[in-house]
């Protein structure tokens, strides 16, 4: 159920109008890479969020390689997008079989972290893994109660600890998950705290925490990004990846978005490979990311 994109296309249905449909549509009738041309596409591919670095990088190669006709503009992007893709590292998320894993959640207030801690939760559980959840979020009013809610709905245990120390729960979850032989420690965090500082002072504390208690099995630190953000994601990611050395990110909210060529910035600029992707509010609509299969559904 989880490692296949289930109605992919639909997914990024409206990304792939604006990545490639407008750009096809609008280039490939032309006879040649004019100048005129050249310019229009690179606007059309910022337009959709692709970011200015990585238009401007595509246009120029398309200038220097005379052999390539508008014609084939669409079979030239989804070279590049699949190499791009490819590049920025793994799409497979982390996990070590009779060891225990730890993924720390981190991202901007409402990206989507608790809820993906929820199917995170619920697909280790489908898979018969003992999972405890870290309650880290102790600032916002009610994060507590739902993670603790996600913890039912989805049947893992928690460990909560309500108003105290982020540090301190994480703490005690790492104890906890290493006396009772858990395989996974989901650890939500908060997105704003009294301001930017304090937020990634906090998350430089828990960092530490789990460095000093079971670097080891530290096995990914995700991002979580909001899809609908587009290129305001990538300025949230190079201040988290500064912070608290991302491995992956999870997109988030993919479904209904036309910014999903965020995707592409984030393996350009950052080279960071998605590996979760958000398609819904259920417990179910989490979905592995696969660079084959994102790109094929942009394309057909
Ligand atoms: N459509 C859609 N909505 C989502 C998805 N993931 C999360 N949401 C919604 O986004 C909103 C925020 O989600 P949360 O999980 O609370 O976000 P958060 O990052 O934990 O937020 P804070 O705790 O405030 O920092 C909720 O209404 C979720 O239902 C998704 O993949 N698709
Ligand atoms: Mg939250």
């Amino acid at each position: 159920m989880f490692n296949f994109f289930d109605k992919l296309k639909s997914t990024v249905s409206k990304t792939a109008q604006a990545l490639v449909g407008n750009v096809v549509d609008t280039i490939s009738d032309e006879e040649e890479f004019s100048e005129f041309v050249l310019d229009d596409m690179e606007d059309l591919l910022i337009s959709a969020d692709l970011g200015v670095n990585y238009a401007s990088e595509l246009t120029d190669k398309l200038r220097k390689q005379t052999k390539i006709k508008p014609s084939q503009v669409k079979e030239f992007l989804q070279n590049e997008f699949l190499k791009t893709l490819e590049e920025a590292g793994e799409s497979e998320l982390n996990y070590k079989e009779n060891e225990l894993n730890i993924y720390f959640i981190t991202g901007v207030n409402g990206a989507g972290k608790t809820t993906l801690i929820g199917k995170m939760a619920y697909m280790f559980k489908q898979k018969g893994k003992r999972v405890l959840i870290a309650a880290g979020d102790t600032f916002r009013a009610a994060a507590e109660e739902q993670v603790d809610i996600w913890s039912k709905r989805s049947g893992a245990d928690i460990v909560r600890k309500d108003k105290a120390e982020p540090a301190s729960v994480i703490y005690e979850a790492i104890q906890k998950a290493k006396n009772e032989s858990y395989d996974v420690i989901l650890v939500d965090t908060a997105g704003r705290l009294q301001n930017k500082f304090n937020l990634m002072e906090e998350l430089t504390k828990i960092k530490m925490v789990i460095n000093k208690n079971a670097q080891e099995s530290l096995r990914e630190s995700i991002l979580v990004l909001d899809a609908n953000t587009g290129q305001n994601g990538l300025q949230q990611a190079k201040v988290f990846k500064d912070c608290v050395d991302l491995t992956a990110v999870a997109l988030t909210k993919l479904d209904g978005s036309a910014k999903g060529a965020i995707v592409l910035s984030i393996a350009k600029d950052l080279s960071l490979p998605v590996k979760l992707v958000g398609v819904g509010e259920k417990m179910e609509d989490l979905r592995f990311f696969n660079s084959r299969d994102f790109v094929k559904a942009l394309f057909d």
